[in-house]
């Protein structure tokens, strides 16, 4: 076991049996244009985040540990869509509807890519979820238990949406978790604060937290 500092304590990652998993770092929510811009959000506090992202993914590799990529998208006839879903929010435009990077939030359009900096390497693990969270409707529980893995070390974005809808439902099925804080984010800095807090408050009732540069340091030690 690799011990990592972290918040509340130190965190036991099992270098055989872990994977990272990058959430949605699609254009979709860090480009102007895409869903999270047609929401009003401010894309530049994500778009801040893709280096550490990166350097993340890139440790990974470097140790020939697992990585993870998730992509929320919908089937281009929105018929994985609940109709809860596509009413929801006041957007300039809606999920389905063509904005200038293609159609919001439907899988193979350009705006739905995960950005460059962060792209799937050849034989990455790409997980398409209609939901926010990453088990729903997509077998992702199997697969990992298939390959053993027990330790999800997490990224991306947003933090207090599909990251930490995804952590909980991890830590349900019973993966030990780790949020990386700096390779996280929000388009409300106090919604991710709030967020880092109640995941490794009550002894880490959800997980543990650590910055990414308590994980490079513990991992190659
Ligand atoms: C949102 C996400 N915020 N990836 N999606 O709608 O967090």
């Amino acid at each position: 076991m690799i011990e990592i500092p972290a918040d509340p304590y130190p965190y036991g990652l099992d270098p055989e049996r872990c994977a990272l998993v990058v959430i949605d770092m699609q254009r979709d929510f860090i480009e102007p244009g895409g869903f999270g811009h047609a929401l009003g959000n401010d894309v530049g506090l994500l778009q801040a985040i893709v280096p550490t992202v990166a350097a993340l993914i890139a440790l990974f590799r470097d140790r020939g540990w697992p990585v993870i990529h998730t992509r929320e998208s919908h089937a281009p006839d929105l018929g994985d869509c609940p109709p809860a879903k596509l009413r929801r929010g006041r957007g300039t435009i809606r999920i389905g509807e063509d904005g200038p990077m293609g159609r919001l939030l439907v899988r193979g359009e350009p705006g739905n890519a995960i950005v460059e900096a962060c792209a799937p390497a050849a034989g990455e693990l790409v997980v398409d979820k209609p939901g926010k969270g990453m088990f729903h409707a997509t077998g992702l529980d199997a697969t990992l238990r298939e390959r053993g893995i027990t330790h999800l070390v997490f990224a991306g974005v947003t933090t207090e949406v599909c990251v930490q809808t995804s952590m909980r439902e991890a830590n349900d099925r019973g993966f030990e978790c780790l949020l990386v804080s700096d390779a996280t984010e929000s388009y409300f800095p106090e919604f991710k604060a709030a967020t880092l807090r109640m995941i490794a408050a009550q002894g880490g009732i959800v997980g543990w937290v650590a910055g990414f540069a308590a994980l490079r340091d513990a991992v190659s030690a």
